[in-house]
């Protein structure tokens, strides 16, 4: 006998032994569910005071019998019958109901989530017999948005409703849909929300950086949410019930993954993982990953996955397959993740040996470094946000090919370069990584030899691109993490970059207002008033030394 699942203390014996016999029961395969199954469910449902429900696969067998309380019932593990993305379950979930009929927000949220192949709630009334059956089935993306169909309530006799046939309809309609969206791009997609207390406005910048961050990633940001909240939540940031719409939303729209851009703890990250069948990343993942992609040099290597290492080691986490909830809770798993084990003292023994051989490259670095000294020559470096257009200038200066991109964290191995200026004055000129709002902390510690070189500098040509609308935050930030670094009183020439993308007047008061010096950094022809500024500042450096 198969066992069930549920509460079922208190359940006398007989009760106990019609349940179990629910098992011997077949749905004929063009029934929903048959009258006669509808009436032994409520009477049995009104004598025990709980909710009763079915799992019943394609072939009318009912795999599970699950008995609730008087409010919902809880869906056990079905993981195993994870079938691919553009599929459905494979099983369908039928269960008495003592409310007023009709599908409830966790039956919908449910069906979503644990893709279903239908959903559908026997309405019991007070005499033990039944009234209408509400049933209702995914949908496949449409223009609407609408994630799932709720049919028309059916009464008794209307439950043959050619059931395996509308299930086949639809499943065929999901995997075209699935092809249609594979054939458009092999990207993944991903659907960006900030849970936060902060003004539309500033959410919204902060949300377009995280669009820019997972573009510069191959990632599409097919929606962008703002979820305003006072306070967040501790589990799981927003409420639970928000959480499962937007992995509804994310399935219907066939997101791979979802990003917050607020960073979440790893006990969230295991929350929110543990509710919802998909990728969750933050912000600071999203950073690492990038960084991740563009890091060609050993050393650049080595702080990546020293940054990555020590962001994984707490996350580090065997997932939750214990019972699901239905009313409160998801089931659905990810292939292959379930038994996630991952020895952590690797992990830290890993992170020993990066450090070590980082120490190693950073003190070879400092020699080089002593060496260029003794040359005397003095180091102009070049800083400011990403993507502001750092290494075009290093380029256009020094006529030099260093990789300049349209993406986020183009750069990430420093480069240098000798330039001379008139009058026989030579200088050593750096490019480096860019900085960004709320740099990840692990980033900022594994870069540190890097930034670190930023010592050295004589003076910073701080690149601020004009045309970024958020360009005076990034102003900020930069000033902050200079601070942070205790490089904040190096001399600093403020190079108001992308002067071509703005009308003049506008560049003449932005010069003024930020005592900066506008450029095009792909047009030599506009630097000559930063080479002025820039050898004056050193002629005047070296006759007080
Ligand atoms: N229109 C215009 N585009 C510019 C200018 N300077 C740079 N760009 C463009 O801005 C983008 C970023 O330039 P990069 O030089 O890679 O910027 P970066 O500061 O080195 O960026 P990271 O290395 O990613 O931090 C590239 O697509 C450049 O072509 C400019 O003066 N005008
Ligand atoms: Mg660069």
């Amino acid at each position: 006998m198969k066992k069930l699942f549920g509460n079922f203390k208190g359940l006398k014996s007989d009760q106990f032994r019609k349940l179990e016999n629910l098992y011997r029961r077949r749905i004929p395969p063009e029934f929903i569910v048959t009258a006669e199954l509808s009436r032994d469910l409520c009477r049995l449902s009104v004598e025990t005071g709980r909710q009763i429900g079915l799992m019943v696969n394609r072939q009318g067998r009912i795999i599970h019998v699950i008995i609730g309380n008087n409010q919902g019932i809880m869906i056990p593990d079905i993981s195993e019958y994870r079938i691919a993305a553009d599929r459905l379950r494979g099983l369908r979930c039928i269960h008495t109901s003592f409310d007023n009929g009709g599908l409830t927000r966790d039956d919908l949220t449910d069906l979503s989530l644990l893709r279903l192949d239908l959903i559908a709630s026997i309405k019991c009334k007070k005499d033990g017999s039944p009234g209408k059956i509400h049933a209702g089935h995914i949908l496949p993306q449409n223009r609407d948005k609408i994630p799932y169909r709720v049919m028309p309530p059916l009464s008794l006799h209307q439950l043959d409703i050619g059931y395996l046939d509308l299930i086949s309809a639809l499943e065929a309609e999901l995997a075209q849909a699935g092809h249609l969206y594979k054939a458009d791009s092999n990207k993944e997609k991903a659907l960006l929300i900030s849970v936060t207390p902060l003004p539309k406005n500033a959410a919204m910048d902060s949300l377009m950086e995280l669009t820019e961050l997972a573009r510069s990633s191959n990632i599409d940001a097919i929606e962008t949410i703002i979820q305003h909240r006072r306070k967040a939540d501790p589990r799981y940031l927003m409420g639970l019930g928000k959480l499962k719409e937007l992995a509804i939303r994310a399935l219907h729209q066939g997101a791979d993954l979802i990003i917050f851009d607020q960073d979440l703890n790893p006990s969230q990250v295991r929350s929110i993982a543990d509710k919802i069948d998909l990728k969750v990343i933050d912000r600071t993942q999203l950073i690492l990953d990038i960084f991740a992609r563009r890091a060609k040099s050993r050393e650049g290597k080595l702080q990546v996955e020293l940054a990555q290492l020590k962001y994984l080691l707490p996350r580090l986490i065997t997932r939750n397959t214990a019972m699901s909830r239905l009313t409160g809770g998801i089931g659905g798993r990810g292939p292959g993740e379930t038994k996630l084990e991952i020895n952590r003292r690797r992990v830290r023994d890993r992170i020993k040996r990066l450090e070590k051989s980082l120490a190693l490259v950073s003190r070879r670095r400092k020699q080089q470094k002593s060496k260029r000294h003794k040359k005397g020559l003095p180091v102009i470096s070049i800083i400011g946000y990403t993507n502001a257009g750092k290494s075009t200038l290093l380029n256009t200066l020094t006529n030099s090919r260093v990789l300049a991109e349209n993406r986020l964290f183009a750069t990430l191995d420093p480069s240098s370069r000798r330039l001379k200026f008139p009058r026989d004055m030579e200088v050593i000129i750096t490019d480096t990584v860019g900085f960004i709002t709320n740099l990840p902390k692990d980033l900022m510690v594994a870069f540190r030899a890097t930034l670190e070189e930023l010592e050295n500098a004589e003076i910073f040509l701080h690149v601020i691109d004009i045309s970024n609308p958020r360009f005076e935050n990034q102003i900020k930030s930069v000033e902050k993490i200079l601070t942070q670094l205790k490089l904040q009183n190096i001399t600093t020439i403020r190079v108001l970059n992308k002067m071509d993308k703005i009308d003049p007047e506008t560049v003449i008061n932005l010069e003024q207002r930020f005592i900066g010096t506008a450029i095009s950094a792909n047009k030599s022809a506009t630097l000559a008033p930063l080479i002025k500024n820039m050898t004056n500042l050193l002629t005047y450096r070296s006759k007080k030394i």
